[in-house]
């Protein structure tokens, strides 16, 4: 059996896996605001940041996993567990000091892990991706490197706010005390797998890359971009390691603790958008993920490390070889219920009004689907632009909210240079067929949802099987399998519609930015 983690922003999951059944053994969950409640975070970070900061504290992550593991031990077996691997949200980082190997190498399973790491932190909380205070490192690490196109050709990205290289500058300048004493930074998803291991465990490449730090040419740390960040930053990184690959075995805490083998193998953990690019069974090009949520996220598999000439998209590594794109628009739900709310409509009013009723003026009208600042493209919008070629009904005006919405993912997603041949659904908007078969359209390609909800914790489990040496390409066609009746087929009779319209919003774009 394998065993897959996913610490997410809100909560630490667990799936258990037995790929000769094909089976799903055990999924729990710890929610950080209604299990943990003394941290004071109930959505899984520490409420008031200011400037944009937004922190998070690691010994809530701690307590979780002891809570966790108590759990999980109630309901399956741990010592049949042969691979545990995992995933966390990315770009989060985890400040150590010099005691830590030591104290996470001994620790005693009569205490808790928090009470026994607690001293262990240079930096009481660890800043998470949704962090945006670091606009002034981002612009001097650029300079540094003669400019962000010179970052982005190395490391896949743009200097970017969340990753995590800004975030280690801007603590070094406001605390370098606190930063000298450092003798280990890690993201969130190695910390966790630190610990599991008693020993400081490699960064996945796919994860790293969400760093600003690595490069993608070597997969190695990138000597100019570690210079340009911090002082002697080198030595406080572990090196960085494929998560395919076990690099140790469980610490003597969790066997004696939980009941897990001593033979138990830790693999490197990855970030939870890689991980779920293998939990969706997307691992190979052609395929698509794209995520409707508060953000909606594009995903994909990538042959090379292409990156986006407009700065936009990310490049990840794909834990199953090769590279993934990350494109985040920030105008996700959040549009969608802005509209929703002006119209005084509902949910099943953007079923039927995106389906049936408006089908004939599909593409025939364009709209900038942007309530608020958008980071593809960067601009500060306030509010929805639109040509109208006839009279906007609410069911026009939601058509073309939501053609806008995929327009602007189609757009944007075209650097990648990957036809799209299959697009897989996830998240809360997914399943309303209507706004499903409007991406089919716009897209021109399949439409399918799959049945599993935590796609990364999946995706986690799947990689603990294939590092034990279970094919990964036959996990993902027994565990990532579509839900029955969720295919929707693209209208190719629109395929001129939407070309059109594709030009017409790249045109209303350039006018508006
Ligand atoms: C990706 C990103 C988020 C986090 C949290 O760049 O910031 O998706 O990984 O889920």
């Amino acid at each position: 059996m394998y065993l897959g983690l996913d610490s997410s922003t809100q909560s630490l999951s667990a799936l258990v896996i037995d790929p000769t059944s094909g089976s799903i053994i055990a999924d729990q969950s710890v929610n950080f605001g209604n299990d943990l409640p003394e941290y004071s975070s109930p959505s899984g970070f520490i409420p008031g940041g200011r400037d944009g900061e937004v922190h998070a504290n690691p010994l809530m992550w701690l307590d979780a996993l002891d809570l966790l593991l108590g759990k999980l031990a109630e309901v399956t077996d741990l010592s049949k567990i042969e691979v545990i691997a995992g995933s966390g949200q990315q770009h989060g980082s985890v400040y150590l000091g010099k005691s830590f190997e030591r104290a996470v190498g001994g620790l005693s399973p009569s205490g808790s892990l928090s009470s026994q790491l607690s001293g262990s932190f240079s930096r009481k909380t660890s800043p998470i991706w949704m962090d945006t205070s670091t606009g002034e490192e981002c612009a001097e690490i650029a300079a540094t490197m003669g400019g962000n196109s010179e970052v982005c050709a190395r490391s896949g990205s743009v200097m970017i706010e969340r990753f995590t290289g800004s975030q280690i500058r801007k603590f070094s300048k406001a605390d370098p005390d606190a930063y000298d004493a450092t003798g280990r930074i890690h993201l969130v998803s190695s910390f966790i797998a630190s610990v599991l291991a008693g020993e400081s465990v490699p960064i996945d490449f796919g994860d790293g890359a969400g760093m600003n730090l690595l490069n993608l040419m070597d997969l190695k740390w990138d000597g100019k971009l570690l210079d340009a960040t911090a002082p002697a930053l080198s030595e406080k990184l572990p090196p960085a390691a494929s998560c395919l690959t076990p690099v140790a075995t469980i610490s003597s805490y969790f066997s004696e603790k939980y009941g897990f083998s001593e033979d138990c193998r830790i693999c490197p953990f990855t970030g939870d958008n890689p991980a779920s690019l293998v939990g969706m069974g997307a691992t190979t090009p052609g395929q698509v993920v794209i995520s409707l949520g508060t953000s909606d996220t594009f995903f994909a598999a990538m042959p090379d490390a292409k990156t986006d000439p407009e700065g936009f998209g990310h490049v990840f590594g794909n834990p199953a070889g090769g590279f993934m794109s990350l494109i985040c628009f920030r105008n996700g739900s959040l549009a969608r219920e802005a509209l929703r709310d002006e119209l005084g409509a509902d949910w099943s009013d953007f079923d039927s009004a995106a389906l049936s009723g408006t089908k004939g003026s599909a593409g025939n009208n364009l709209t900038l689907p942007f309530y608020g600042a958008e980071i593809t493209p960067r601009h500060d919008f306030e509010k929805p632009v639109s040509e109208f070629s006839e009279d906007p009904s609410p069911g026009l005006r939601i058509r073309s909210l939501l053609e806008g919405q995929f327009l602007n993912m189609r757009l944007h997603s075209a650097w990648m240079g990957v036809e799209t041949k299959r697009i897989l659904l996830t998240g809360g908007a997914s399943k309303n067929d209507g706004i499903a078969q409007i991406v089919a359209d716009v897209f021109q390609a399949p439409v399918e949802r799959l049945e599993i909800a935590n796609s990364a914790a999946l995706g986690a489990a799947l990689i603990a099987a294939a590092a034990g040496g279970r094919d990964l390409s036959t996990l993902q066609l027994i565990f990532c399998k579509p839900a029955a009746g969720s295919r929707l087929e693209p209208d190719t009779s629109l395929a001129g519609n939407y070309s059109t319209a594709l030009d017409g919003f790249q045109k209303l774009l350039q006018k508006s930015v």
